[in-house]
């Protein structure tokens, strides 16, 4: 039984600023949601960052629409199931629904006394691990950084691209580590259609594949372009539901999927995704949203599930932070570890909770 929802917020600064085609951040605005039950509680995190450049949500804005609206929907016999039926009326949002049914998923499964992992299907108990590296100051710089992260173990390596900062970044680390090495490009929708051709030289260095060349919106753009390149064509930012994802594989606007269970509003979402791609064959991996251990918990579950067969962006929490929120996550041979533990396995350390602040306490009615 559901009693309260607390919001929680805070701040981790990253061990180095992360740069995308949208912007570059040199912290993590945190949003925390805890669901108080009887006898369990559970966190979920909010991926939001606090501009809306990844896509259209951000932070402030997900604070208020779960305190004013989705918060408002959950009654003390919530589960997940039901919360993310109730609060189908409510368009897109999907951080904020996701976080609010990661918070509940926690709890009901503390209750059950079962894993994430095992509720959502998983069939591995380590994930193969790779790592998104930002855009740098000069080729020397990511040469350099591509190194350090090989070294570490990471097994495959996406490089963040943007016009006038691309073909020229894949040649250097290709001519430096090699055609062996797995390696994807992120342009975070920074590319038109006008620029096929353009994107058209990446053929020639066996990428793994492009993610979100063109913008969420344009999937007409990216059907054009599949047509056009070699390079398969991933979605991220364009795949915000079942159906999105339904319709860009049915169109061929791209043959593989980036699954983010904050960009499509969950975990139950997120595994009807992959569950699809897997009925067709589909290859998908885990993305990230530079999560802390609650997030990172959560999609190394997710990524557990049979489908996810190429490495995803699930790195070691030192990869960003050199506190995590929980007991940081450790890279072993490549791989990290799935939690074992019921819910998600992790909650907040007491001592770096201290550096956060409880916003918010609202009490649950009883049915
Ligand atoms: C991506 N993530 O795959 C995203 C982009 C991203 C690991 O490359 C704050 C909130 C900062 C969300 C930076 C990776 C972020 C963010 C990058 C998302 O496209
Ligand atoms: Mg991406």
């Amino acid at each position: 039984m559901l009693r309260s929802i607390e919001l929680w917020r805070g701040q981790i600064d990253l061990v180095s600023p992360f740069r995308t085609s949208f912007g570059t951040d040199t912290s993590r605005d945190l949003l925390y949601v805890r669901a108080v039950g009887e006898q369990n509680s559970g966190w979920g995190e909010c991926v939001a960052g606090v501009e809306p450049n990844y896509s259209s949500e951000y932070l402030e804005n997900c604070v208020q629409l779960v305190t004013k609206f989705l918060i408002p929907m959950l009654q003390s016999d919530s589960t997940a199931q039901s919360f993310i039926a109730s609060a189908a009326p409510i368009r897109g949002n999907f951080m904020s629904k996701a976080c609010v049914e990661t918070a509940l998923l926690d709890m009901q499964l503390r209750d059950q006394q079962i894993s994430l992992a095992k509720f959502l299907g998983a069939t591995k108990t380590k994930v193969l691990s790779g790592v998104s590296v930002g855009i740098q100051n000069s080729l020397d710089d990511l040469v350099r950084t591509v190194g350090e992260y090989l070294a570490q173990g990471y097994v495959r390596v996406k490089l963040k691209i943007e016009p006038g900062s691309d073909i020229e970044l894949v040649r250097a680390v290709r001519k430096e580590f090699g055609d062996d090495l797995l390696l994807q490009v992120d342009a975070n929708a920074a590319y038109s259609v006008a620029d096929a051709q353009h994107l058209k030289q990446l053929d020639a260095f066996n990428l793994l594949l492009i993610e979100q060349p063109l913008p969420e919106d344009d999937l007409g753009g990216h059907i054009e372009l599949a047509r056009l390149i070699n390079t398969p064509v991933c979605l991220d930012e364009s795949i915000t539901s079942f159906e999105t994802a339904r319709t860009a594989l049915d169109l061929e606007a791209c043959s593989v999927i980036n699954i983010k269970p904050g960009r499509v509003g969950g975990y139950l979402e997120a595994k009807k995704i992959h569950d699809l791609c897997f009925e067709r064959g589909v290859a998908v991996w885990c993305g990230g949203m530079l999560e802390t251990g609650i997030g990172r918990a959560a999609n190394l579950a997710l990524a557990a599930l049979p489908g996810f067969t190429l490495p995803g962006d699930i790195s070691a929490s030192a990869r960003y932070f050199a506190r995590d929120i929980t007991k940081p996550f450790v890279l072993e041979s490549g791989h990290i570890a799935v939690p074992n533990l019921t819910g998600i396995g992790v909650e907040p350390l007491p001592e770096m909770l201290e550096n956060f602040e409880k916003t918010a306490t609202l009490k649950i009615s009883k049915n």
